[in-house]
């Protein structure tokens, strides 16, 4: 047992009860096929076609004849392209269940739920669904450079070979695509948005085709991030200028090329004048010129450009504000295909940021969220952090932008700006390990960012749930205790690294270990762990507030005033938005000083905790899935200690105030700790 059937594992659905009698479909369908595929594992055959029988299946999108005999027109007109109707009917005595949608994508995403429902053993006897996705683009970014090697990847290299394509074709390519497109992901940007201007050379796009083909049946559309210099690094254009015919004219005939070759491609994703990668400003254009120019080229085919905001330099105001300040003055100048992608925080992915003002700020431009599905600031392959609860908060957040109830979700999915456009991103945890992601868990967060794209109403409850039981054992004790397990991750993670809104205290560019005493010689300097927590012998954190770098304005009423009061503030983001004396009264009474002791040390209980947890579900995991777990459960461990330690014994050296007793004293000394030098390898 290594992981690698991820949550597919249909064989070991066998418990339920075979419900149905036969099937009525067209066989040739993609949809039926995936079907017949699952059921012969689970049952041993493939329902055979059948429609005399007491419990028949009926599949087939709206427009098939064997729909006729049921009253669904009114379901129908509530269902979107990609949705689907599942619908027991009582016809003559006969129990009929249909699945039906508009497109055949939507049947295929009907096809994997029925499915999920039976591996979940939660098929009602009465159906009655029907489902629609939130996002329109439901979509993995891989961070995957040519030469195989992943930025922030942890799970072994890149499974695109592009050396052995067309030669050699990976079964892991339809295994992806398959997993994807069981849990309602339709896209896929291939290649890292730092991205090579190689990726649109000619033989590469003749391998994006051999994938765009395999992708195709699952309804995976295949996107690109494109280098902006491309026209003048490989076209011959000597500038790279938005403006510049010559370059418009490449970019037209580039996308010709990449459309005559793959006629449903998706789009670019665009990462330009951001850390040092080149963009329109180097042109004095702005960023509106640079996604308008992508844009025109796309539209005659139907695609889009995803922008990315993530910007900031070291030579501006407070980093958290700059994205805002760079992309709120372009607002209503991009073009209907164009759609700005922006990361949950201001900042990078930290372990809890409040969400990116740049949510509530943007009015007339669309926008969508980016999520790191790879633990980059999370303990990488070694931590187990579920991170639905991360996501949710994130979405779940009240922008006030246009009264109570605009939330992050309803800005994003196009129904607060009634857009139908809309789309949300995850940097893909994925490589060519055995489990596909490092660490069984982490499997978790692949799944958990489509089920919460195609729905994110769904609790971060409800997904690990349906996840333990398909993923591993659907024993009700085993599923609670796991999913306890799974849900208490985040704040753990967020406890033992950066509690009360504290940020970016990461080692120098491998972001695992702590390094908040970080100095590295010449370095920018908002790239050092002390331009984020600001710790003095006054006290600690960042003021943002209106005394300080004033990014709370950034925010609406009344978040912006709530922000702006260190009595108001929520103590999550605490440190994020004020610099607060060591001794400031917490709301439980304790100081910040103690408070912060209290928190780290609870961060390393946590772990304990589920160590303990696990060890006792050992009897409902096989032994090589449980001890892996167990294994790095124990790594786990002790980087909190490492983490607990650093920070509190770097932060005392402003505090001067001892470690409560009731804490568990350090096991380190600061000095050893401040000498190590992880060879990252052993992590990437
Ligand atoms: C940061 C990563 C860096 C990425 C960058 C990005 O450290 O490797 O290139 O984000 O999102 O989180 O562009």
């Amino acid at each position: 047992e290594d992981g690698s059937k991820l949550w597919l594992r249909f064989g070991q659905a066998k418990a339920s009860p075979i419900r149905f009698t036969g099937i009525n479909a067209d066989k040739t369908l993609f949809a039926v096929k995936e079907f017949q595929k699952a059921w012969k594992e689970i049952y041993g055959k493939e329902l055979s076609i059948n429609n005399s029988g007491k419990q028949t299946l009926i599949i087939g999108t709206s427009r098939s004849k064997a729909l006729l005999p049921f009253a669904l027109s009114k379901n129908l007109e509530q269902l979107g392209n990609e949705g689907f109707i599942i619908k027991t009917f009582d016809l003559r005595g006969k129990q009929q269940t249909v699945i039906t949608a508009k497109s055949e994508a939507g049947l295929l995403y009907g096809v994997y739920h029925l499915l999920r429902l039976i591996q979940t053993n939660e098929l009602p006897d009465n159906l009655d669904i029907i489902e629609n996705p939130s996002y329109a683009v439901r979509i993995l970014n891989h961070w995957d450079n040519l030469d195989g090697s992943i930025e922030r990847g942890y799970a072994g290299h890149s499974i695109w070979k592009w050396e052995d394509m067309p030669k050699k074709i990976s079964p892991r390519y339809t295994e992806y695509a398959r997993a994807n497109a069981s849990i309602g992901i339709n896209g896929s940007v291939l290649d890292n948005v730092n991205a090579s201007p190689n990726i649109l050379r000619n033989d590469y796009l003749e391998k994006v085709k051999i994938l765009a083909g395999i992708f195709r049946p699952f309804h995976i559309k295949v996107y690109l991030s494109i280098n902006f210099s491309a026209p003048s690094v490989i076209g011959g254009v000597p500038t790279a200028d938005p403006l510049n015919p010559a370059v418009i004219k490449w970019w037209d005939n580039k996308v010709n090329e990449i459309y005559r070759l793959i006629p449903d491609f998706g789009g670019f994703l665009v990462k330009a004048n951001s850390e040092g990668l080149p963009g329109p400003q180097d042109f004095g254009r702005t960023h509106a010129d640079g996604a308008n120019m992508l844009a025109d080229a796309l539209k005659p085919h139907g695609g889009i450009v995803m922008w990315r905001a993530f910007v900031y330099s070291p030579d501006n105001d407070d980093r958290a504000k700059q994205a805002y300040n760079e992309f709120v003055p372009l607002d209503g100048k991009f073009r209907d295909n164009v759609i700005v992608q922006v990361k949950n925080g201001p900042i990078d992915f930290q372990p809890r940021e409040p969400f990116s003002p740049l949510f509530g700020g943007l009015k007339l431009t669309k926008i969508m969220p980016e999520f790191q599905i790879t633990q980059e600031y999370l303990g990488q392959s070694n931590h187990m952090v579920y991170q639905a609860p991360l996501w949710k908060e994130c979405l779940d957040s009240d922008t006030y932008c246009q009264g109570k109830g605009s939330t992050v979700a309803r800005i994003t999915d196009g129904t607060l700006y009634k857009r139908e456009l809309s789309a949300i991103a995850g940097v893909a945890n994925i490589g060519e390990d055995t489990n596909w992601c490092g660490h069984h868990f982490a499997q978790a967060n692949w799944y958990a960012f489509g089920r919460l794209a195609w729905n994110h109403n769904l609790t971060s409850e409800q997904i690990a749930g349906e996840w333990l039981k398909m993923t591993f054992n659907k024993d009700s004790g085993f599923v609670r205790d796991a999913k306890n397990m799974m849900i208490a991750s985040r704040e753990a993670v967020v406890n033992y690294m950066m509690p009360l809104g504290l940020h970016h205290l990461f080692a120098w560019e491998h972001h695992y270990g702590p390094e908040p005493w970080c100095d590295f010689p010449n370095a920018r300097p908002d790239w050092l762990p002390k331009y984020y927590h600001q710790a003095n012998e006054d006290g600690l954190g960042f003021d943002r507030s209106s005394r300080g770098t004033n990014y709370v304005e950034q925010y609406c009423s009344p978040l912006r005033e709530m922000f702006d009061k260190p009595e108001t503030c929520p103590e999550k983001y605490l440190l994020w938005f004020h610099h607060v004396p060591w001794n400031y009264k917490m709301k439980d009474g304790k100081t910040l000083w103690d408070e912060l002791c209290y928190l780290y040390d609870s961060g390393v209980k946590d772990v304990r905790t589920f160590e303990a947890t696990w060890n006792n579900l050992k009897t409902y995991v096989d032994k090589e899935r449980f001890e892996a777990v167990k294994a790095k459960l124990a790594i786990q461990e002790k980087d909190a200690i490492w983490w607990k330690d650093a920070c509190l014994l770097y932060f005392q050296e402003f505090s001067k105030q001892p470690i409560p007793p009731y804490i568990e004293a350090p096991v380190h000394k600061l000095d050893d700790l401040k000498k190590i030098k992880l060879n990252m390898a052993s992590h990437n």
